[in-house]
């Protein structure tokens, strides 16, 4: 009797949980305008059919099938996907939380899927403006996207999305910021970013949540793009210089009619070097003034003070670029403004404070003797 009790309660348990069988406008979680892959364009239809609200998916997990829902009340204008597929978390609502399954299912294909959406035309209405064009191994660029110029505005503009393809083996980390944007300011817009080496490229979204399209030029965006410690081809070669070229697939930049602008782009190319060209090309100096490190030279402890920034991550690196000391310091804690780095255990000679603030980040040459 006990093993058929048990026998009873295995079948039970392997029984899969009941679900309609979804064979026609399937929703795929993350695919919010029905094109057949989840990627950053997907973003843009949170502008058309945010606050939407419409039945609920059930079971509302992220996983990567079709999933059966009935039809809501609207649909997008041109790519014409119900709204249904918008609502990617399934919690019968269309808000900015809908971003979520596009993330966990980036660059996922289903059998709909025919080709990717957006242009790679060639022009000068989207093109970058780096803020440095030489950076080192544990460094940064930071990298303004602009679109449009004054004597070329873009008219009428809701919303765009854009890929940026550069060489993912350098790259540690890409991060977005929206908050100076002629798109649009606050809650005006919502603005989506996307980085992971598998991927292969950074992706972006920007889109306007009111209907209503604005004209302009200027920037969009920044982009940080973190350059990994250490860059083969750099290591053991203080003249080596490495190109970092960055370019623009995939645009795709719409009016409130969802109608395709036709944005033309154009890339760029950046320069990386061994950081002891940094220290001596540049005048870190002047900027790390606003530092107190000290002794330098250092024996067995390196201070570090600053004035009024916040001190967010300390890097120390051999003149190889190999990190041999790295700490990142949690924002909540109060005493940012002080640091200090053991260096009793290290071997003497030259290395390079990389120091990250809330406000800007320097790169300073010690010497441990
Ligand atoms: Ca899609
Ligand atoms: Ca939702």
């Amino acid at each position: 009797m006990k093993h058929l009790i048990i026998l009873f309660f295995t079948i039970l348990g392997a029984l899969p949980i009941l679900q309609a069988q979804c064979t026609e406008d399937c929703v795929w979680p993350g695919d919010l305008n029905a094109n057949g892959i989840a990627n950053n364009l997907d973003i843009l239809a949170i502008g058309f059919a945010i606050d939407e609200t419409g039945p609920a998916r059930s079971p509302a997990n992220n996983d990567w099938e079709a999933m059966e829902v009935d039809n809501w009340a609207g649909s997008l204008p041109i790519l014409g996907a119900n709204y249904k597929h918008c609502d990617a978390n399934g919690d019968g609502l269309v808000s900015t939380d809908d971003q979520f399954p596009v993330s966990i299912n980036y660059n996922r294909t289903n059998p709909n899927f025919t080709g990717l959406l957006g242009n790679n035309l060639l022009g000068d209405e989207l093109f970058f403006v780096p803020q440095n064009n030489t950076t080192s191994p544990g460094g940064s660029y930071f990298i303004d996207v602009h679109l449009g110029r004054s004597d070329q505005t873009i008219d009428g503009i809701y919303g765009i999305g854009f890929q940026v393809v550069f060489d993912t083996q350098y790259v540690a980390e890409v991060k977005f910021d929206f908050s100076e944007s002629w798109i649009g300011v606050d809650e005006e817009i919502f603005g989506y970013g996307k980085y992971s080496e598998e991927t292969e490229h950074a992706a972006t979204a920007i889109t306007r949540l009111d209907g209503t399209p604005v004209s302009g030029f200027g920037k969009i965006a920044q982009m940080e793009i973190v350059i990994t410690d250490v860059v083969l081809g750099l290591v053991n070669d203080t003249t080596a210089c490495l190109p970092f070229s960055l370019q623009f697939e995939n645009v795709l930049g719409i009016n409130e009619f969802e109608e395709d602008l036709m944005i033309r782009a154009k890339g760029d190319s950046l320069t990386l070097k061994h950081p002891s060209q940094i220290v001596s090309t540049q005048n870190l100096e002047n900027q790390a003034s606003a530092f107190a490190i000290y002794p330098n030279p250092a024996q067995d402890i390196l201070h570090l003070k600053t004035d009024q920034q916040k001190i967010k991550e300390v890097v120390l690196f051999n003149q190889l670029g190999q990190s041999v000391f790295q700490k990142n310091i949690p924002q909540e804690e109060t005493k940012q403004q002080y640091f200090q780095i053991t260096t009793a255990q290290l071997p003497r000679g030259v290395y390079f404070l990389s120091i990250k603030t809330d406000a800007t980040k320097y790169l300073k040459k010690v010497v441990l003797q």
